[in-house]
């Protein structure tokens, strides 16, 4: 049993380790293996292929797996390093700690959004990305989008998906408006006025590479998940009567048959099913 801790309370000791430890796994092309996955993953509602990682109930029991992944293969190079997790209801700031030189590094500069400062910045030579959707091989970020400002979600946003005693509802995808924490969280269920909530408005916030499939080459993606999870456990929490849905195959004829996952069925490309993943207790706890 390990910690995540709030990124916020890592001393620099800990930064380093953390920041040591992922470009050890971009050296070694293990890095590169993960992000693929996520792309390769990445399907919307409008495909007619199964959805397992995004618009659809398993975002948070995928996302949960592909973490501790992550996790494993980090404790691997270092036993005692753990993926931090990023409250970005109270660190809400472009130049909090979380991106300064010593830990994730600063927005883009304006020219090209190239990052420019950190470990992960293209000039250190340590941050090539290649599996991108473009054929950029620096890093990009956006922060605040500041020539179209985008805030963070604040807690009563936070809160509005948190209430919702549905873990999620038909059609099981990013329409779903009537709600569901699901997809009231991963932020597709929104007023016509916003664009984004929640867990999408923060891909949206950071900009750049986080915006798309290939997410993950921003190492802040697996702080910002991280958080997601812990968000997951609070509904939990706070419902305990509510379970994940849907909890069995969808019917013959349902439109959503095929392409969403009931509670135990298979999470490609895991043999690994959303009831493994309901509860991490006994592998690591947040502090
Ligand atoms: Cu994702
Ligand atoms: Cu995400």
């Amino acid at each position: 049993m390990y910690i995540r801790q709030n990124q916020r309370n890592l001393n620099s000791a800990q930064k380093k380790r953390f920041t040591a430890a992922v470009l050890e796994l971009k050296r070694n092309g293990t890095y590169d293996e993960l992000v693929r996955t996520h792309g390769k993953y990445f399907v919307p509602d409008k495909d007619s292929k199964l959805r397992v990682g995004h618009m659809s109930p398993s975002f948070f029991p995928w996302h949960r797996r592909y973490l501790l992944q992550f996790e494993r293969l980090l404790q691997g190079v270092d036993p005692g390093v753990s993926v931090p997790y990023w409250d970005w209801t109270t660190d809400s700031s472009p130049v909090s700690s979380l991106w300064a030189e010593d830990f994730l590094g600063g927005t883009g500069r304006e020219k090209d959004r190239r990052v420019m400062t950190g470990p992960f910045a293209y000039e250190k030579g340590n941050w090539e990305i290649t599996v991108g959707v473009t054929d950029a091989r620096f890093l990009t970020r956006n922060l605040g989008r500041p020539q179209n400002p985008i805030a963070l979600p604040t807690a009563a946003e936070l809160q509005w998906a948190l209430d919702d005693p549905a873990y999620d509802t038909a059609p099981w995808d990013s329409t779903a408006k009537g709600g569901g924490f699901r997809n009231k969280l991963e932020g597709w269920a929104a007023p016509k006025s916003e664009r984004w909530r929640n867990h999408n408005k923060v891909h949206q916030w950071i900009g750049g590479h986080m915006t798309g499939g290939t997410a993950p080459n921003d190492p802040a993606f697996w702080l910002h998940h991280a958080f997601v999870d812990l968000l997951w456990d609070r509904w939990q929490l706070k419902h305990p009567a509510s379970g994940y849905l849907p909890s069995a195959p969808l019917e013959l004829g349902d439109l959503q048959r095929g392409r969403v996952i009931s509670l135990d069925e298979p999470m490609p490309p895991w043999n690994i099913t959303p009831r493994d993943m309901l509860s991490h207790q006994g592998v690591y706890r947040y502090e």
